[in-house]
This record gives C-alpha cells, sequence and structure tokens, in this order.
C-alpha cells in the first residue's frame, strides 16, 4: 500500500502555513483537517497522535501502522524525502 497522509492543521497558525506553502510549492494534495472548525479532527489527533499541537501529518502506511509526525520542519523535510523517491508504479 503506498502511503496516505493527512495533515492536520489550522488556518492561522503559522507553522502550519509553512507546511501548507510548501505543499502548494510543490504542487503536492494531501488531505486537510482543520482542527479548529473541526472537533472531531481534534479528538482523533490527540487520540491519535498523543498531543493537539498542528501541523501534525498523519502518515499511513497499513491499516496497523501508522505515525503522527509533529514539527512543521520535520514535516516538509519527511514529503521532500518522499516526492524525491522514485515511485515504481511509475516506472512500469
Ligand atoms: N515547533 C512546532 C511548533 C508548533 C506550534 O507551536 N503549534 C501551535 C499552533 S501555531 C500549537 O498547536 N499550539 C498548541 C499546542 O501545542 O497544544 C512546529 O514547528 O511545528
Amino acid at each position: 500500500m503506498t502511503e496516505q497522509y493527512v495533515l492536520y492543521h489550522y488556518d492561522s497558525c503559522l507553522y502550519c502555513r509553512g507546511v501548507r506553502q510548501f505543499l502548494d510549492g510543490v504542487d503536492m494534495r494531501i488531505p486537510m483537517r482543520d482542527i479548529l472548525l473541526d472537533r472531531e479532527a481534534h479528538i482523533d489527533l490527540v487520540r491519535g497522535g498523543g498531543k493537539g499541537t498542528v501541523p501534525c501529518l498523519r502518515i499511513e502506511r497499513d491499516v496497523d501502522d501508522v505515525e503522527w509526525l509533529y514539527e512543521s520542519d520535520d514535516i516538509v523535510e519527511y514529503l521532500s524525502a518522499q516526492r524525491r523517491k522514485p515511485n515504481p508504479e511509475a516506472l512500469r
């Protein structure tokens, strides 16, 4: 299974804005959940990741393999590295 991402964020958070600007710049589309507009999203973030800090990238590698990555710099670095990886499906 290819990795599935969800970015937990909110609009006025400057750290979130940095991640969103990176995504726009590389034309990478990731589903987002705004924790101020969506109470369920906030609950999922705290339950899943252990704290309500944003931005947080939920990385699902398999149904039972989920990572919650905090820290805007780490999120940008992680996604940059993923983009640089060759895509075996595209090479077929
Ligand atoms: N060093 C973190 C800072 C993240 C941060 O401070 N986020 C704020 C919103 S701008 C937050 O979620 N604060 C509430 C909390 O930590 O529970 C990063 O770069 O992602």
